[in-house]
C-alpha cells in the first residue's frame, strides 16, 4: 500500500459512455473503487484511483457521474479538485453542446485550476472539427490543449494528464 500524500484530486468528466471509467481504470495497477459522496441530497456512487507518477506525486481521480441531475454532486468534488479533464463523445448528436455543459458547470475549478479536452470517437473530416470545438470553448473563456484520444489507450490518457499537469504547474496551482 502506497501512503505518499496526495498530490492533486484530477475530475473526469463528460456524457454517459464517454469512457471516464475507463480512462481512469486505464491508469491505475488496481481496479476502479467506488465511493459514495454525499451532496447533500443523496450519496452517489464516484469511481475513483490513485495513481503514483513517475516524480513521486500521487494522483487521485475521480470520474464524475455523467448526468445532469447530478450537478450538485459536480459541485461538491469540483471544491476540491486541481485540475478538469473534459472528455467528448463525437459521436454523439451534438458534441459542442456537450462541451458547454461541462464547461459552464466547472467555470469555476476550470478558472481556479486547469482544464485539458479529450474527444473520443472522432472519425476523419467528421465536423464539428477540433478547431470549431477550440473555438467553442474560447467562446467559454477556455483556452486549453484538445486532442483526440482513444480512452482505452493508457499512453493516450496519460499524455492528457500530462498537459493538464504542466498547465497546472505553470499556473503555479
Ligand atoms: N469502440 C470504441 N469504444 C470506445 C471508444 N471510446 C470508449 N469506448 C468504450 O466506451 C465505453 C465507455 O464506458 P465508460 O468508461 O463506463 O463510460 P463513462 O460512463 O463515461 O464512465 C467503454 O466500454 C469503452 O471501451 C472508442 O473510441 N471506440
Ligand atoms: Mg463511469
Amino acid at each position: 500500500m502506497n501512503t505518499t500524500p496526495i498530490v492533486h484530486r484530477i475530475l473526469f468528466t463528460g456524457t454517459m459512455g464517454v469512457g471516464k471509467s475507463t480512462a481512469v481504470a486505464s491508469l491505475l495497477d488496481a481496479p476502479l473503487v467506488s465511493t459514495n459522496i454525499d451532496d447533500g441530497k443523496a450519496p452517489v456512487a464516484v469511481d475513483h484511483g490513485d495513481i503514483v507518477l513517475d516524480n513521486g506525486d500521487r494522483l487521485r481521480l475521480y470520474g464524475t457521474p455523467g448526468q445532469r441531475r447530478f450537478e450538485p454532486t459536480w459541485r461538491a468534488l469540483a471544491e476540491d479538485a486541481m485540475g478538469l479533464v473534459v472528455l467528448v463523445d463525437h459521436a454523439r448528436s451534438d458534441p459542442l453542446a456537450d462541451l458547454a455543459i461541462y464547461l459552464e458547470n466547472f467555470a469555476g475549478l476550470i478558472a481556479r485550476t486547469g482544464c485539458v479536452i479529450g474527444v473520443g470517437r472522432l472519425r476523419p473530416g467528421a465536423s464539428p472539427s477540433l478547431d470549431a470545438l477550440a473555438e467553442a470553448a474560447a467562446r467559454h473563456g477556455v483556452v486549453c490543449p484538445i486532442v483526440p484520444l482513444d480512452v482505452r489507450e493508457r499512453t493516450q490518457v496519460l499524455a492528457l494528464v500530462d498537459l493538464l499537469l504542466v498547465q497546472l504547474e505553470s499556473r503555479g496551482v
